[in-house]
């Protein structure tokens, strides 16, 4: 902890910040007072969008959020930076995050999720043991871990990943609770269902499928392809589900957390709800392109967070319609930007003629 203005102010470093978690995860955060440190990847163009809006410049007095350049696969940069935030609490969101991707590159998939666990870990095992600080680790499991295992799935289910990305997260779980028995920390794993919302990254079927309806209701895209329309998801909201995250680490005791809302829709019945909100008929748009097919599908996903709404008195506050509606008009704004964007070029390629 450090001294903030008089008050005793917590430090949390948060992997994964310019995720979409990440973004809604720093604002909660800030939102309590927490000085934020946050580790961002070197790339060749900006890739903070989701944290421009609280960016903080480093040259203003007071500053509670901070950027440092690290990656899961340096283990000297992460030393360095929880050496500098000093964290209370550490919430390791950073990940190769997508499911198909991971069947592309399933080596760095492992080396980011599984093996970028480990590192952070034995940092903080070196860290809490060299200063004696009291530090708590979030981990960023996924119900992918559960993959064919039979719904619904809770803490007692046995894992049964069907892709490089769950593995690697499969591991990275284990991993946490090995240096939890072995060095007496405080680690828990969050093992979170699929939670969405306009921040959410594009080629994930959910964005993918607002972002196409509010392209196509401008007049900018007139198809969608996607792969298996039958897989059957329990989506909620990010915004909802980081607040779980927030209470795991200040419960009395670390464990395995599932979040969740109980109840689980197709990706035929998100598109349904999606397209008629903007009285659209997907049927009229949507072409079915097997590249989006995984070699091995998880077919039915539904949480039961009952240990969490009892332990951590938490509860998902938006429905799945509220989540479509906020998605889609979300990216019917965006869509309306684009459009103008568009028609503005048209009319400065016309004027660089003259
Ligand atoms: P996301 O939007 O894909 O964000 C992933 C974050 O990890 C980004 O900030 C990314 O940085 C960063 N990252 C990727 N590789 C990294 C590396 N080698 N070193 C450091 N940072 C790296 O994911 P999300 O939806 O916010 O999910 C957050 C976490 O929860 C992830 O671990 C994900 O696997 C897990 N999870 C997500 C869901 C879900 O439904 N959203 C459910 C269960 C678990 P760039 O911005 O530079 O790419
Ligand atoms: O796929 C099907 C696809 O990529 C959902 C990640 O956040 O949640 C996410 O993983 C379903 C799958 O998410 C397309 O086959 C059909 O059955 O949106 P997704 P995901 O694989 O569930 C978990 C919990 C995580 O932990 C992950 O990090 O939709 N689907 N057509 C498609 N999926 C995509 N991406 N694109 C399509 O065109």
């Amino acid at each position: 902890m450090e001294v903030l203005g008089g008050e005793l102010s917590k430090s949390a470093l948060i992997t994964g910040i310019t995720g979409q978690d990440g973004s809604y995860l720093s604002e909660l955060l800030l939102s309590k007072g927490y000085t934020v440190h946050g580790i961002v990847r070197r790339s060749s163009s900006f890739n903070t969008a989701r944290i421009d809006h609280i960016y903080q410049d480093p040259h203003e007095a007071g500053r509670r959020l901070v950027l440092h350049y690290a990656d899961l696969s340096d283990s000297t940069g992460l030393r360095r930076v929880v050496e500098a935030a000093l964290p209370d609490e550490i919430y390791n969101l950073g990940a190769q995050s997508h499911v198909k991707v991971s069947f592309e590159n399933p080596e760095y998939t492992a080396d980011a999720d599984a093996m970028g666990t480990l590192r952070l870990l034995d940092c903080m095992r070196d860290h809490v043991h060299h200063t004696g600080r009291q530090v708590r680790f979030y981990q960023a499991g996924s119900s992918e871990m559960f993959g064919a295992a039979k719904p619904p799935q809770s803490e007692a289910t046995p894992f049964y990943p069907r892709s490089p990305y769950a593995v690697s997260k499969v591991a990275a779980h284990w991993y946490g609770i090995n240096y939890r028995e072995a060095y007496g920390l405080f680690i828990t794993n969050g093992i979170l269902f699929n939670h969405e919302s306009p921040r959410r990254g594009e080629t994930f079927v959910t964005r993918k499928i607002t972002r196409a309806a509010g392209r196509i209701k401008v007049g900018l895209q007139k198809k969608l392809f996607l792969g298996n329309l039958e897989a059957r998801r329990d989506w909620g909201f990010a915004g909802d589900y980081v607040e779980a995250m927030w209470r795991m680490l200040q419960h009395h005791q670390s464990g395995d957390f599932v979040i969740a809302t109980g109840e689980a829709f197709s990706v035929r019945e998100f598109l349904e709800e999606a397209f008629s909100c903007l009285d659209l008929h997907w049927e009229k748009y949507v072409e079915i392109d097997p590249a989006y097919f995984r070699p091995t599908e998880v077919d039915y996903l539904l949480g039961d967070s009952t240990k969490a709404r009892t332990a951590l008195n938490w509860e998902p506050k938006t429905s799945f319609k509220q989540l479509v509606r906020m998605m889609v008009d979300s990216d019917l704004r965006l869509a309306e930007n684009e459009r103008l964007i568009h028609e503005n070029k048209f009319v400065a390629a016309d004027l660089s003629r003259v």
